[in-house]
């Protein structure tokens, strides 16, 4: 079949099959027959070669080199003694921690934002991209919304030339096949949620070859035996990406000096930025990996330095390899709490990372962006010689320290959960399982319910007085409903500004409320509220409230009875919200208006 295919396609297919992959032909038909198929195959094989970092043959290689290692039972972590690495831990409600906001908030100017989003979502099982599920369900706005508003927002606010960076990728968003045409078309569809289209860049991951068996035989598919079957290979791929498309180069000369990367569904993330900026410049971290405490054996990874020798290195060890490494090094009795703190010493992972782009440009035009690779092959039996499905090569994004310097300077920011983190990772079912063992539940209740924890928190720390909250349960999860207080990015994006625009000391909000600023220009000088309000100023309004009392039905957060009828993002929180009554004070053309009693 020689003739079907040029000179690089027929020597790709000569180094597979010396590379033992020859029986991805051994079956075909004579000469003349299944030519378009063959070529199919051929092409796909191709593509695969380009896009596998190394091409095939060497991912061929190292899936051998890993798989055998896996069989053998060798811990990739060998040799290393864990300790808890330099960090900063923060008291959120510190005016340290709203002094290190102020310092970030300047520093967001001269940033870069990567989202990582080419996960499907399995465990969540939401029919749609994670992305366009709304963070909550107050203000409404959808994670990708959320988002793109933070960084207008902190962009704005930073007193940088904004004007500079119009043309430079400074949003970048990680897609996948699976996720790649939804986030652009809901990008297209929302006019980019207010963001110029050339400062955002979407970057397609590819998938990687399934192996069939320790000897890395790649994987025809079950029904087609022209095509490969392929899988993803995790968010690694990010820095590889970034390389390749040029971007990282473009931010260093355009003079940014960091880069955030962050996951598709936690709303609270851009809350713990400014105040880790600021550790980032202080402590001129070349890589920051923002962490909350951890309880021993919860299933986050912690932030270890691992010391070897005269060399060290600062990163995530996985959980399931934390206790093993703990039990044959530093602690017999594995990953336990520190009885000082009732929390592992060791710092969680939360996967929110902050590099400087000098050292990253750096360091990637050595590497290209290839980071380890590790494989996690789910045998049939202990005889660890047949797997039950195939496997595939992994990388994960937070192992990049892996791949520089010792020297570099690498440390973690440590900041309360509350601030930080609640990822919407779980469905209803998994969720419950969770919350029922005793861990969080990571689900789309608890994301927005912890948003509104978190507001309240704030406002109350500033000095407001708002009502403790309700208990009750959603999908069976025990929660506590705190009242429905939500700003949009533009309002404020750090404590200080909150405090700058409402005078908490006036303000009375009672636990069945909810509260929506919309805008810029608000400001509330004494508030009364039972009841739901919402305010909304744009197009150049500025709008003041004073002395406002608002008593009304308001809305209700009602459990779910039957999921008949109900809309999925319903289902999957527990409840529908019933809009009984609310206040409305809107303003959208330029002037001053102000709104008292
Ligand atoms: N993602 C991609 O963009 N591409 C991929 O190929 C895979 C994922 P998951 P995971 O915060 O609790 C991470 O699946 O990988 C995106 C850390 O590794 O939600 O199980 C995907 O869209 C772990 O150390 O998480 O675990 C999503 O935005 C711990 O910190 C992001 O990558 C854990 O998160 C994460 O993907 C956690």
């Amino acid at each position: 079949d020689a003739s079907l295919f040029g000179e690089r396609e027929r020597e790709l297919v000569s180094d597979l099959c010396e590379a033992g992959q020859s029986h991805l032909f051994s079956s075909w038909p004579p000469t003349g027959e299944d030519s378009e198929h063959k070529k199919r195959l051929v092409g796909q094989l191709s593509r695969l070669d380009e896009t596998t970092p190394g091409g095939l043959v060497e991912y061929v290689e190292r899936a051998k080199a890993l798989l055998k290692s896996s069989k053998d039972g060798e811990n990739s972590l060998a040799g290393y003694t864990p300790e808890v690495p330099p960090g900063s831990v923060l008291n959120c409600r510190s005016d340290e921690f709203v002094g290190l906001e102020r310092v970030g908030a300047a520093e967001a100017g001269r940033t870069a934002f990567v989202l990582v989003a080419g996960g499907l979502g399995e465990r969540l099982g939401y029919s749609g991209i994670k992305l366009a599920l709304p963070s909550e369900s107050a203000r409404g706005a959808c994670f990708l919304q959320l988002y793109v508003e933070y960084i207008l927002a902190l962009q704005k606010k930073s007193g940088e030339d904004c004007d500079k960076l119009l043309s430079v990728p400074t949003f970048v968003i990680m897609t996948s096949d699976d996720t790649h045409e939804k986030t652009q078309a809901l990008l297209e569809a929302s006019g980019y949620f207010g963001m110029n289209a050339s400062q955002v860049r979407l970057l397609k991951q590819d998938k990687v070859p399934c192996l069939a068996d320790n000897e890395a035989t790649l994987a025809l598919s079950s029904s087609d035996k022209y095509s490969v079957q392929t899988k993803p290979h995790g968010h690694g791929d990010v820095h590889a990406l970034l390389h390749r498309s040029g971007v990282v180069k473009r931010w260093a000369e355009s003079g940014l000096k960091w880069v955030c990367f962050f996951q598709d569904t936690n709303a609270l993330v851009f809350r713990a930025i400014p105040a880790s900026l600021a550790i980032s410049k202080q402590s001129e971290f070349s890589v920051n990996s923002l962490a909350v405490p951890r309880k021993a054996k919860e299933a986050i990874g912690a932030i270890c330095k691992l010391v070897k020798a005269e060399s060290s290195m600062t990163l995530n060890v996985e959980y399931n390899q934390l206790d093993p490494l703990l039990r044959s090094t530093v602690n017999p009795e594995g990953d336990v709490n520190d009885p000082s703190t009732g929390f592992s010493p060791y710092p969680g992972n939360i996967n929110q990372l902050i590099f400087s782009v000098p050292d990253y440009h750096k360091q990637l035009e050595s590497s290209k962006g290839h980071v380890p690779e590790f494989v996690n092959p789910k045998y049939k039996d202990s005889t660890k010689t047949s797997f039950k499905s195939p496997t595939r090569l992994e990388c994960m994004m937070q192992d990049y320290p892996r791949t520089i310097p010792s020297t570099s300077k690498v440390g973690f920011t440590l900041l309360e959960v509350w601030v930080a983190y609640s990822p919407v990772k779980n469905s209803p079912a998994e969720a419950l399982a969770k919350a029922e063992a005793g861990n969080p539940s990571h689900s789309a209740t608890t994301g927005e319910l912890d948003i509104y924890r978190a507001n309240c928190n704030v406002l109350k720390h500033l000095g407001a007085s708002v009502e403790d909250p309700a208990k009750t349960t959603f999908n069976g999860i025990y929660v506590q409903l705190h009242p429905r207080i939500v700003w949009s990015p533009s309002f404020a994006c750090t404590t200080e500004e909150v405090s700058k625009k409402i005078d908490c000391k006036t303000l009375q909000v009672s636990q069945g409320s909810s509260l929506v600023l919309e805008g810029e220009n608000i400001t509330i000088n004494g508030l009364s509220l039972n009841g739901s309000l919402v305010i909304r100023a744009s197009n150049g309004a500025r709008v003041t409230v004073k002395n406002l009392r608002v008593d009304n039905k308001g809305w209700e957060w009602r459990p779910l009875d039957s999921a008949e009828g109900a809309r999925e993002e319903e289902r999957m929180r527990g409840f529908t919200v019933i809009k009984h009554e609310t206040r409305v004070i809107e303003f959208d053309s330029p002037g001053e208006y102000t709104v008292d009693a």
